[in-house]
């Protein structure tokens, strides 16, 4: 589809969302170029809510399309600080957390320092099995404090 109609028809669609409860949020999780090609970092995410300007539309920022997509996590992170309402946690690989080369102890350091108050969770592949890396994870997460 052509990006200019299909940016229209995600407005339109969100818009329609966005306006039938206010009292509910969505997040707009900016996808890495090879999954999708509409909104793949948050400078274009950020854009996109911009442009709708509706209180109730938020982002969410997923460690592994970051990783991909922005030149700088951390900086990116705080340039949308006050725009993320979740995280998700994957690391370089969509693997459990400390199995790739992302470094997590530096975004949650940012993630404290700008007030982050919302959640953060795993998506990953359930690799080698969903109990292991659920413990990889958690493992991972102590070590980090969380
Ligand atoms: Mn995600």
């Amino acid at each position: 589809m052509d990006p200019t109609q299909a940016e229209k028809n995600f407005i339109e669609c969100i818009l329609e969302c966005l306006e039938y409860n206010p009292q509910v949020m969505l997040a707009l999780e900016p996808i890495n170029r090879y999954e999708t090609n509409l909104c793949n970092d948050t400078r274009s995410a950020k854009a996109m809510i911009d442009k709708m300007g509706k209180p109730n539309l938020r982002m969410l920022v997923d460690t592994f399309h970051m990783n991909i997509e922005e030149p700088n996590i951390i900086e990116s992170l705080k340039r949308v600080k006050d725009c993320i309402s979740h995280v998700h946690f994957a690391d370089s690989n969509r693997w459990a957390p400390g199995c790739g080369h992302i470094n997590f102890k530096e975004i949650l350091m940012a993630l404290k320092e700008f007030g982050y108050q919302g959640a953060i969770s795993a998506e990953i592949l359930p690799k080698p099995s969903a109990a292991e890396c659920l413990r990889l994870t958690m493992e991972h997460y102590h070590r980090l404090g969380l």
